[in-house]
């Protein structure tokens, strides 16, 4: 969550103007204890305030003429969040103006009815019509985020230019426009999944529906038949997946022309706040000058850090392999990582991870665990509480990796997948007072505007950014829309969908139990939960040795049984659960969520047909039609 509004008002006893803000902005602190800190500072007099606020110079802080004026009482500003202690009402945010002002800044507070949403608080950037730069606005890095600022920007009127420029991977890979996402992220990785389903259904369920393929099968053999066999080649799955992102590399080029947004095949690199120096693949160097800049420049995975770690790759490399990963080793247990071991496996490889504590941190704990069993099922190899600590090529071509636990093994490919780092090395951040931080690189902001306030960051280069590719293209949109169109409106970061396709799906939005259980205490949460086998894998024994599907709602006991996370595991995941999402940002309540009529026969109507808790000790497998 955010940190508050640390709202301070000045002015003195006895006059009214002073007593009616105090007490709407108290009241509104009072109901909203997280969103708005109120501070008041009375003077017992009229001379007393004047003294302060004129003579003795504390209007001078303010930074804004109108503030550098300020006489009359109450006078309203912001100060910065205080970590510890009370706020330092010295520690200006922001002038916020004089009673009237304050009423409407409180009036947008609680406006639109969305309580998620608050007037944000930009600094002035200093931007104007006659700026006398090159562009209105420069976005760094043409990913989902920047490419979608850059775009909305242009619509609005604004004169952008972006630069893209990929850095080839320590193995040397590089790819096209588009950033992370369509090139070395959510859309290959999905369309492997994708394969990887496709051949399950045929091994798993064909049979089953009395299909079978090839020239040799009869109607009548069907039932003795074993399965379907299926034969995996990597190098066609490799060609048709870059054909369509080369595609899609294309359409994005298009898309920026059409806008008006001026594409530069660039590497940048700011100089000052200003200036950006853009270099091309030759290393010809110029300037550009712009009012405003966007860093959206994504983040690349971190290096394995042991000894030889340079011989693993990364999820920047594996879908460009010419012949598959053959024997493969992945290295972390986040969801890149799991993901990566599940349509290797898929793709017929013999596949292990290698886990230094738990699966899928920060996930729910029991839905991370299915998954673990779901991969094992289905030929996974995981080594527990291990990591490498050496990595040395050995004959033909392959790498033997020593684990902390002493033992050895040798693999045709290690992939590391152990975190990303912001991708901010470079990038002239300590030329413009950029702060990052020094665990991942990432810039801190507050409402996508760093320190300095001309330059914002958006997307996965942005600290507290959950890494994931809508939001980051939401984030830039509602940025430029504040930047260059009349908007208010501030991203909303709380109660975001994701799903891991590992390749049993996994979506969840909202709290963990786990999380649930921390935050509000074991005696204030209810799990309502439900094990169950979907349609589509009933009629297949094979799918019975995979285990079954699962739901869970994780409510508040004390709030009405407010819905605080929503979890499945199963077909389909991230289509069930983006309509939940809805319903999480309106803030359902599990009688809401029940009272809805199921769609049948699908697994979502698990979740709206939930009634057994996890508190009453039943069964989640009992019951269903
Ligand atoms: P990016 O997309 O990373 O774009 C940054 C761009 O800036 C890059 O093109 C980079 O080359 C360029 N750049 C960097 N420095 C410079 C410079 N100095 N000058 C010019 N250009 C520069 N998210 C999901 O929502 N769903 C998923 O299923 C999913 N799966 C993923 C799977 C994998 C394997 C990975 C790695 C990520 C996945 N993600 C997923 C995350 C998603 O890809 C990112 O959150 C998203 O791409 C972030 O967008 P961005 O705009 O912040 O940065
Ligand atoms: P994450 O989510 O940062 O997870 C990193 C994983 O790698 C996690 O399982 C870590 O284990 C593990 N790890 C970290 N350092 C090491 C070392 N040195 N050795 C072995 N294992 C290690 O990274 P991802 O790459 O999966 O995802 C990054 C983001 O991209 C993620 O937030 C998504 O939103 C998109 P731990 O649990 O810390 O023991």
């Amino acid at each position: 969550m955010s940190s508050p509004h640390i709202l301070h008002v000045a002015g003195m006893n006895g006059c009214g103007f002073y007593k009616r803000i105090t007490g709407c902005l108290g009241s509104l602190s009072l109901l909203f204890p997280n969103r708005l800190k109120v501070v008041e500072h009375e003077f017992d007099d009229k001379p007393a305030f004047r003294q302060w606020l004129v003579d003795d110079g504390f209007r001078n802080n303010f930074g804004t003429e109108a503030g550098k004026k300020h006489v009359s009482s109450p006078v309203v500003w912001f100060s910065k969040t205080s970590k510890d202690g009370d706020p330092d009402p010295a520690d200006i945010e922001k002038y916020l103006g004089g009673h009237d002002a304050a009423m409407e800044w409180a009036r947008g507070f609680m406006t639109p009815s969305d309580i998620q949403k608050s007037p944000i608080l930009m600094q002035d950037d200093g931007h104007k019509a006659d700026h006398g730069y090159d562009y209105d606005l420069v976005v760094i890095g043409g990913g989902s985020g920047g490419m979608a600022a850059a775009k909305e920007a242009a619509e609005l009127g604004a004169k952008v230019a972006l630069c893209d420029f990929v850095k080839p991977s320590p193995m040397g890979t590089k790819w096209g426009l588009g950033g992370t996402c369509v090139n070395v992220g959510c859309i290959p990785k999905k369309l492997y999944h994708i394969g990887a389903g496709v051949k399950e259904s045929m091994e798993a369920d064909a049979r089953h529906f009395g299909i079978a393929v090839g020239a040799d099968v009869k109607p009548d053999v069907m039932d003795e038949l074993p399965g379907v066999e299926t034969v995996s080649h990597w190098k066609t799955a490799r060609m048709n997946i870059q054909n369509y992102i080369r595609s899609l590399n294309f359409k994005y080029r298009v898309r920026l022309r059409e806008k008006s947004v001026q594409y530069l095949n660039k590497l940048a690199t700011l100089k000052d706040a200003h200036t950006i120096e853009v270099a091309d693949k030759k290393g010809n160097k110029s300037d550009i000058t712009t009012s405003r800049v966007l860093v959206a420049v994504g983040g690349r995975p971190a290096p394995l850090d042991c000894e030889g770690g340079e011989l693993a790759i990364s999820s920047d490399d594996v879908f460009f392999l010419e012949n598959g990963p053959g024997k493969t080793l992945c290295v972390g247990a986040s969801y890149i990582s799991l993901e990566c071991a599940g349509f290797i496996a898929a793709m017929g490889f013999d596949t292990t991870v290698a886990v230094r504590s738990i699966l899928l941190r920060g996930f729910d704990r029991e839905c991370a665990d299915k998954i673990g069993e779901n991969m094992m099922s289905h030929g996974v190899k995981f080594i527990t509480k291990v990591t490498p600590t050496k990595l040395e090529k050995v004959e033909n071509d392959q790498i033997k990796v020593t684990f902390s636990d002493g033992s050895s093994d040798t693999y045709d490919t290690v992939l590391g997948a152990i975190g990303r780092h912001a991708d901010t090395d470079k990038l002239g951040l300590e030329n413009v007072g950029v702060k990052t931080n020094p665990k991942n690189k990432k810039i801190y902001t507050k409402f996508e505007q760093t320190e300095t306030p001309n330059i914002y960051a958006v997307g996965d280069v942005m600290e507290g950014c959950p890494e994931l590719t809508p939001v980051a293209i939401q984030a830039g949109v509602a940025l430029a829309r504040r930047l260059f169109g009349n908007s208010q409106e501030p991203m909303d970061y709380v109660n975001i969908c994701t799903t891991v396709f590992t390749p049993l799906e996994y979506s969840c939005v909202g709290l963990s139990e786990d999380d649930a259980n921390e935050k509000l205490g074991l005696d204030n949460v209810e799990v309502y939960h439900r094990e169950f086998t979907p349609l589509e894998w009933s009629i297949s024994e094979k799918r019975q040795l995979y285990g079954n599907a699962f739901t869970k709602v994780v409510v508040d006991k004390t709030e009405n049984e407010k819905v605080l996370g929503i979890h499945y595991l199963g077909p389909n995941a991230g289509e069930v659960m983006q309509g939940y999402g809805v319903a999480m940002k309106k803030g359902v309540t599990f009688k809401e969520l029940t009272e809805t009529v199921g769609i049948h026969p699908t697994s979502s109507e698990e979740i709206v047909s939930l009634s057994i808790t996890k508190s009453s000790g039943e069964d989640a497998a009992a019951g269903g039609c």
